[in-house]
Parts: C-alpha cells; structure tokens; sequence
C-alpha cells in the first residue's frame, strides 16, 4: 500500500529557489519554494473518478466514469450517492465525464454533466444541466435533466470523446469536443468534433460565435483542428488555454483565439502511431501553433490555473494532470507564451486537477480504486 501521506524529506537542504516579481520596479524577491512544494495527502478513494468540482459549503462533487456522481465531505473523507444521473454509455474512454457548477449555483443549484450516450453501434458526448438537491445524509439527488447540447454526429468507437467543461467570467459555457479518432471532421465545419465549443447557458449559440452565420452545427464553434482536449482552463486576465492529446508525440497546450485553426489532422507536431510522418506546424504558419509542446507525450488529462492564496509561487500557473507520465506537470504562462517549469512524479495516472476554496490544489488517480490526494504547502 502506498503510505498514507509523504512528508518532503530533505525539503530545506533540497530547496529550490523560485524568482517571483515585486509587481513593480525594483529588486526581484528571492522566495524559497521547497522541493517538492507540497505534501500529499489521501481523503477518500473512487471506482475510476474522472472530474471533480467544489460547491460553496466546501464538499465536492466527483464523477466516477462508470456513471456514479458521489458527494464527497473532505474533511472526514465520507462519501454520499447523487442520484438521478441519466444512464450513461461506459466503455473505452467514455462513461459519466465532467461535473462543473453554473456560476449562480448558490441560488439555481444548477450543475452541468458530461456523458456520453450510445445509439445503435455509435457514441457521441452530450451534456446536459440539473438540479442539485443536498440531503441530510451525505448524499443528493439530480432534477429538472435539461439537455444543452451532443456531439454532431455520432460515430462508431469510444475513444477521444474530450467533453471537458468551463464557464468564463461573462457566463457562456465552453465544451470541448473531441475528434472521435476520425481525424477529418476535426477540419469539417458540418460536425462539431474535433472543435472547442462555445454555448448560452442554455446550449443555445450566442450570436457573436465567429461562425455564426454559416449556422448549423457550426454556428456552435469557437475554433477548430483540434485532437482529444481534457484540460481546459481561463487565466487571471480571461485568455483560453486548452492542453490536447497528441498522436505519437506532439502534445499541446494551446491558447484559444477566436475563429482559429489549430491543425488536427493536417499538422501536428507528433507522428501517427506507427511512426506515419504528420508536417510540423512550423510547415502551416496559417494554422495555430501550440504554446508548448510534449514529445515524448505526457497524456495531459485535466488543469487549473492556479489563482489560490496557500502556494503563492504557484498563482497564474498552469498544473496539468498526466495520464502516461504519471506526473503532475507545472507550467509557467508569462502572457501568451508557456514552458514546462516543473514535473513531479505522482507514481499514478492522474486524471483530475481541481483547487480548493482554501486553495489547497487537488488530484484524482485515473485508476479503482483511485484516490483523491490533497496538496498542501509543506508544514
Ligand atoms: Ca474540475
Ligand atoms: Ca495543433
């Protein structure tokens, strides 16, 4: 068994020294930041979580990929059921998928749920907004499912479903919408795969969409060209990074513009697997190339952008979960640009990255049982 929690050994003779700016003219403070920076520590286990989101008394919704939604206290780890979750289509990388809040849930109890849904030989995510009702007894119960939107069409497979969700400060909903490993309709404004996809509350598609006026699924569409996207995330200053699954190497994170093209499948900087040669996107100057990039792949599967008080080194970082790499992967973003600053190897594959309200940053292992871990500055 793993132990139930690893102190830093060695923290200050191992300490790293970390820059971090005044904020104004003048010297440059050294700060010391331990190494590891944090502390581990396991407060409840789960049937393969996928996402995890906080509510305003503290206790956290997590989603298990065979179709449970559990209220989790993380105080004393005890963990209730939601009910009223619609069935869900479990297989490959598809099940139940993200759990985010509306942002005036504390008066709605709106949430809004990934899944993904089968018809005949064919699967496509969809995503759907209920009501969220607390008992008494640790546990709750789903009403009022409303459907907001489904993946156009649906195919055969159950692979790179992405369905990650976001709302942005202004309120519109962002979905991630992955390729279904078909490659093509990623650059096929007639499907919404392959696309980051940009709604009303209530799925229906605000008029400034760059593509509104070719309607249809298109209408739906921020930009497009992308792969598998779990990771998404809005910085301090508003701007869209989207991290994606690269084939044999080349994953990405990328910063969002409007309208844009980032290049599935006509360039990557990864092979097929295989070893098929893709043109770079140093051959495509017209398609977006990423922030940063990962070869060999680190399976980027869920991010914050850290904006808490307890890790003040870590605000306006990226920390991005990887699958393969069994790593949590630190990122610095300095305006638009991006570089991996720091990996610390986890020992398991991570699925989820979520922060706290006190700031604490949080992790679920992509495994049964898979542990939520606590992290937490060094004492
Ligand atoms: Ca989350
Ligand atoms: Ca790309």
């Amino acid at each position: 068994m793993t132990p139930a929690a690893r102190a830093p050994a060695g923290a200050t003779s191992r300490a790293a020294d970390v820059e971090r700016g005044t904020g104004g003219p003048g010297p440059r403070r050294r700060v010391v930041e331990p190494d590891p920076p944090f502390v581990r520590t396991p407060v409840a286990t789960f049937n393969q979580p996928w996402a995890m989101t906080f509510l305003p008394d503290g206790r956290a919704l997590v989603t298990e990929k065979a179709g449970q939604l559990k209220l989790v206290d993380v105080r004393t780890g005890s963990v209730g059921i939601v009910s009223g979750v619609p069935a869900v289509a479990v297989g490959g990388q598809g099940g139940l998928g993200d759990v985010i809040l509306h942002p005036g849930f504390a008066g709605n109890r709106r949430i809004y749920l990934s899944y993904i849904e089968r018809s005949g030989p064919n699967y496509g995510a969809v995503v759907v907004h209920a009501r969220l009702a607390l008992d008494t007894s640790g546990g709750g119960h789903l009403s009022q499912v409303t459907r907001v939107w489904e993946q156009v069409p649906k195919v055969t497979g159950q692979g790179h479903f992405s369905h990650r969700l976001a709302f942005d400060a202004s309120g519109k909903l962002w979905i991630t919408s992955g390729d279904r490993q078909k490659f093509d309709p990623a650059q096929d404004m007639g499907t919404n795969l392959g696309k980051i996809i940009r709604l009303d509350e209530d799925g229906s598609v605000p008029a400034d969409n760059p593509f509104f006026a070719q309607g249809g699924v298109a209408a739906q569409v921020w930009t497009l060209g992308h792969r598998n996207m779990l990771g998404i995330a809005f910085d301090a200053q508003g701007r869209l990074w989207v991290h994606e699954m690269g084939p044999e190497g080349g994953d990405e994170l990328n910063l969002i513009l409007r309208g844009r093209n980032y290049g599935w499948p006509l360039v990557s900087n990864g092979n097929h697997y295989g070893g098929a040669p893709i043109p770079g996107h140093s051959t495509r100057p017209d398609l977006e190339a990423p922030k940063a990039w990962w070869t060999p792949v680190i399976a980027p599967s869920g991010m914050i952008i850290y904006s808490g008080d307890l890790f003040p080194t870590f605000r306006g970082q990226a920390f991005i979960g990887g699958l393969a790499s069994q790593a949590l992967i630190r990122v610095r973003l300095d305006g638009t640009n991006a570089a991996e600053y720091r990996r610390y190897p986890m020992g398991q594959r991570i699925r989820e990255v979520e922060q706290g309200p006190d700031g604490a940053i949080w992790l679920l292992e992509d495994a049964n049982p898979g542990r939520l871990l606590k992290l937490t500055p060094p004492a």
